[in-house]
């Protein structure tokens, strides 16, 4: 094996719709900095930089899009509109031979990453996340879309004819959430109800990352043809990524996460990455970046010996 080298095409996509804190639209560049492109033939893949979608800055919108309101998607057209130029790159570049590792941006690109790499397969998800993802526009406290990824993408009927409502990219059965810690009452109620396996710190604590990243491959490859790996940067504790919007005290450490995305490399079925929520103007000297950088090259199979 390991005769045929892997392509890595590298998608910008640079929005900061789906949240409040604004900056999270220089992450892309931020993580570029980081050393991406070393970082990943140090893993032994070739790598295409295909550059930014073109994302228009949020004040450049009709402010009746910008206006908070609970109970409301906020920039939900131009997250649609982001999404579905990224779904399409993300499949080409899948039909190219490539594994696309697109830049976020905010957690909302993950509608149209994984709209993408589920087009022509069935395929699962792994969530690397400290939030849910699970709100819809009805449940959702803050307005947010970077809250409600995973519901867009499991078909809830909720978007008010958008184009990912009508067809679900992901079956529950699935999903596996990992490194879960901040909650919505009424996406906890969503969570319980649904058929997603959600591993929470507590879990982890419990049983070890390495046991639980096992069963969440296993999940995400039953019956699929490979899986998606959401790598939010909030998963990990705030002390070694401090550079996210949304961050949450209690998350994995350095040498776990490592350890979990070489479990992901030798596992061999990740279909697509992505890296989102790295916000630089709330980093220290890029460090949130470039751990990314790291983790992904982990991910692609980086090796010390
Ligand atoms: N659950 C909260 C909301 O819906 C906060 C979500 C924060 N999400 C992210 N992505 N950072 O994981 O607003
Ligand atoms: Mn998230
Ligand atoms: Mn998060
Ligand atoms: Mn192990």
């Amino acid at each position: 094996v390991g005769e045929r080298r892997q392509s890595v095409r590298i998608i910008g996509a640079p929005t900061d719709y789906g949240q409040d804190r604004r900056g999270v639209d220089m992450g892309p560049s931020a993580i570029r900095y980081g050393g991406l492109s070393e970082g990943l033939s140090e893993a032994g893949v070739d790598d295409e930089d295909a550059g930014d979608l073109l994302v228009p800055r949020a004040e450049e919108r009709d402010a009746q899009y910008r206006t908070p309101s609970k109970g409301k998607a906020k920039f939900l057209r131009e997250t649609e509109d982001v999404c579905s130029r990224l779904a399409t790159e993300v499949r080409e570049s899948i039909a190219d031979g490539y594994t696309p590792l697109v830049l976020g941006g905010d957690h909302s690109v993950a509608i149209g990453t994984v709209s993408g790499s589920a087009a022509d397969a069935e395929i699962g998800a792994i969530w690397f996340d400290a939030h849910g993802d699970l709100n819809t526009p009805t449940t959702t406290p803050s307005g947010n879309v970077h809250g409600m990824p995973l519901a867009a993408l499991l078909g809830v009927k909720e978007w008010d004819g958008v184009d990912w409502a009508n067809a679900p990219s992901l079956s529950p059965e699935n999903v596996a959430i990992v490194g879960l810690r901040s909650v919505d009452d009424a996406e906890r109620e969503l969570l319980r109800d649904s058929e997603i396996t959600a591993f929470t710190m507590s879990e982890i604590d419990d049983r070890g990352l390495d046991e639980v990243v096992d069963d969440a491959l296993a999940i995400a490859n039953n019956g699929t043809e490979g899986y998606h790996v959401s790598l939010d940067l909030d998963w990990l504790d705030p002390t070694i990524a401090p550079g996210v919007g949304t961050p949450v005290r209690g998350g994995v450490d350095y040498r776990e996460a490592h350890h979990a995305m070489e479990q992901v490399a030798v596992d061999g079925g990740m279909r697509s990455m992505e890296l989102v929520e790295v916000n630089p103007t709330l980093d220290q000297h890029n460090e949130t970046a470039e751990l990314a950088v790291e983790l992904a090259a982990s991910a692609f199979g980086k090796r010390i010996l």
